[in-house]
């Protein structure tokens, strides 16, 4: 009798096994709905394949995996078996009719003469095609009269890693490195194909694989075999692999006495470097460069511009399919200067002398991916460059991994910005996609969250923000809200009620945080160096512009940073539309308010508030919807796997803890500038300012 008992227990406790979050959104668990799973079973009765392209095999063994999981039934992969019904046919055709509107990476899924076909010119178009197939399964939709066709809007997706040779990541909250230097390239961790399957499921096509903070080792023969071993995992997955560069290699790596770019010994160096490169990784993507930005080396370190250093390293790519991507993240330490314009002002005279296979890569802001940032005024400023965007998805700004922060509305605000360029409609969007100057070239990259945790994101929602990133570089038209709808259903719950109360907290999260740290345009408070909490007091640091002080400008009579004419004169880098937008005090958006203003405390908004009042009112409601999260994510326990559910609730208490220090330190701290009440009914912090100063401290940071 016991002994049936423990092996009752044994057999209850592996299969209600809690979910370690690692299968991300490709959790392939049967359907539990019998007529669902039925109903999908008839129309798929085998697999058939045209080709014998790696990449299709990956196709065709991800739907066999995918509908054993969520059908619970084995189906089999045969090659040109398209004559029978009730298969899955994946086909490559250069001209059938299917495939005319497409480009190389699209895909149309139809049904015809009772199959489903999924069509495609290109391998990589029928790989996406096939997640497609299984996300529309995955998220319960009909199968029956499939009619659809889709196409990437920009063809390089990417991932940046910022991850080092020692493991560490830079800026990363979920773990080390995923990449197992010591081990490559003689065992390949598994984590690199489900890392593969996850970006292929949501269309990203590249990863670079290094820190843009490059160390030279990354271009020894020894790293260049170990970078090969991982390009062969990627490539049956359509994804390319890049390298972060260190534009000092030359003299570090290959003994010459300078990098100059116009020297022609560096010239060969980088040449002879390419070449080795692609004898073992013979696709390989590019070079992704950081130079003359915090203290990286760079063209400027021997009077040579930006456009001298990307050229050479384009003329090195010139025989191959890469490209080279030139980061525009630089700002020189000028006290008083204006750090939203520097790279503005250095790249605008070059525009018009990048070579072609240049791709510039603008951070979606001109600071540094702050919660809220107007679009980098680059974006439709360069007609003659080919612009790419530079997203991060790890939070470094935005709560790490602890601050629940659905990150597509951000992504979206800015893609969705009008530049004007070319008159109403010229978005950021269409700046980045090619479309609104005819580039050949088109570039989305996102600085990766993703680390050697179990879950890979760390807080289980961050898992969100890297899927919603690949369906936005596919289709930056997609809204938000059904990117979330997308991954609540695959990810968290196929309860409905739970589906809508989760949708709700990730579309409010974002709003949520910007109002505990960074409300009404304010940016850059963070701690020092590690960026996480509130020090708002911030007033000296290596550089001016690594303090907080320098962006806030609170003083007796307000705060913000005027950019308009008054002062910086940021403003005069957009378009006059654009101007007239920010440019009044009365009319701006609060959003956007002490971005470009500096604000009396005094003044009323309208909100019929001052902005003394308006603040403290942000702050404090702020911490309030951080506990209104808390509730409603308690009322779905049922319904959540208990793993996952209670790595949330742990993180929600911290993140309602750190909600009240923001709040804190910055009411307090502003106070001292403001000198006015806070306005009842709102209840002054308990502690005061030399007590929240010195959480910094307590919470070891320093
Ligand atoms: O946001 C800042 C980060 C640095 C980063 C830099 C950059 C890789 O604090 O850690 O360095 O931006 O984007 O180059």
């Amino acid at each position: 009798m016991l002994k049936k008992l423990v092996i009752l227990l044994t057999f209850i406790m592996f299969n209600a096994a809690a979910d370690d979050g690692s299968r991300l959104w490709l959790k392939y668990d049967l359907l539990k709905d019998a007529r669902q799973r039925d109903g999908y079973a008839s129309l798929i009765k085998y697999i058939s394949i045209n080709s014998d392209s790696p990449i299709i095999a990956t196709a065709a063994n991800e739907l066999q995996m995918g509908f054993e999981g969520l059908l619970g039934k084995k189906v089999s992969i045969s090659k040109n078996a398209s004559g029978k019904t009730g298969g899955v046919v994946l086909e490559i055709s250069a001209d059938g009719a299917n495939v005319q509107s497409l480009m190389d990476d699209g895909f149309a899924i139809t049904a015809q003469k009772g199959n489903i076909l999924i069509s495609a010119k290109t391998p990589s178009g029928v790989l996406y095609g096939a997640f497609e197939l299984l996300r529309n399964i995955q998220t319960g939709k009909s199968l029956s009269n499939l009619a659809f066709t889709s196409n990437p809007k920009v063809k390089i997706r990417m991932l940046n890693h910022w991850d080092n040779a020692n493991g560490t990541v830079e800026r990363g909250y979920a773990g080390s490195s995923m990449w197992k230097w010591t081990e490559l390239p003689f065992r390949i961790d598994p984590r690199y194909i489900q890392y593969a399957r996850a970006n292929a499921s949501i269309g990203i096509n590249a990863a670079s694989i290094n820190n843009v903070n490059a160390s030279s080792r990354f271009l020894t023969a020894e790293y260049l075999e170990k970078i090969g071993a991982v390009a062969d995992v990627l490539r049956p997955y359509g994804i390319r692999v890049f390298i972060s560069v260190n534009f000092r290699s030359p003299r570090t790596l290959g003994g010459l006495d300078t990098s100059d770019p116009l020297d022609s010994n560096v010239r060969k160096w980088w040449n002879d470097k390419t070449k080795e490169i692609h004898k073992y990784v013979p696709d390989f993507g590019g070079f992704l460069v950081k130079a003359n930005s915090e203290g990286e080396p760079g063209p400027q370190d021997y009077g040579r511009t930006h456009a001298d250093g990307a050229n050479m390293l384009s003329e090195a790519m010139r025989p191959y399919k890469g490209v080279v991507i030139w980061r525009a993240f630089v700002y020189k330490a000028d006290p008083n200067g204006d750090r939203f314009k520097e790279a503005y002002d250095q790249f605008k005279p070059l525009d018009g002398t990048f070579d072609p296979k240049v791709i510039v890569q603008v951070k979606n802001g001109p600071i540094d991916f702050m919660p809220r940032e107007p679009f980098h005024p680059m974006f439709g400023a360069f007609p003659k460059t080919t612009l790419g965007m530079e997203f991060q998805i790890t939070q470094e700004y935005l709560g790490q991994s602890t601050h629940l922060t659905y990150l597509a509305p951000m992504f979206k605000e800015c893609l969705d910005s009008d530049t004007y360029a070319k008159g109403k409609g010229s978005t950021v969007a269409k700046v980045i996609d090619g479309s609104l100057e005819s580039h050949q070239n088109s570039l989305m990259a996102g600085v990766a969250n993703t680390g050697s945790d179990a879950n890979w994101t760390g807080h289980p929602f961050n898992q969100a923000n890297w899927y919603a990133f690949g369906r936005l570089a596919w289709d930056y038209t997609l809204s938000s809200e059904q990117i979330a709808i997308e991954w609540i259903a695959m990810t968290m719950t196929k309860n409905k009620i739970a589906q809508d109360k989760i949708r709700t907290m990730m579309m409010q999260s974002l709003p949520i945080y910007v109002s505990y740290t960074y409300p009404l345009g304010t940016a850059h408070m963070m701690g020092e160096g590690h960026h996480y909490g509130p020090e708002p007091w911030l007033a000296k640091s290596g550089r001016p512009d690594w303090t907080s002080v320098y962006y806030h400008r609170a003083d007796s009579v307000g705060l913000g940073f005027d950019r308009t004419g008054k002062v910086s004169n940021a403003l005069s880098l957009y378009k006059p539309e654009v101007q007239r937008q920010w440019g009044n005090a009365d009319e701006c958006s609060l959003d956007y308010l002490l971005w470009f203003h500096h604000v009396p405390w005094t003044k009323k908004l309208s909100t019929g508030r001052t902005l003394w009042e308006e603040l403290c009112v942000r702050y404090y409601d702020g911490v309030e919807q951080v506990k209104k999260m808390q509730v409603a994510w308690e009322s779905m326990k049922s319904e959540i796997d208990k793993e996952t559910f209670e790595n949330v609730e742990g993180r929600l208490k911290i993140q309602k803890k750190e909600a009240l220090w923001w709040r804190d330190a910055c009411v307090l701290y502003f106070n001292t500038y403001s000198k006015m009440l806070i306005p009842s009914p709102l209840v002054p912090p308990t502690r005061t300012l030399d007590e929240v100063k010195k959480l910094v401290e307590i919470y070891h940071l320093r």
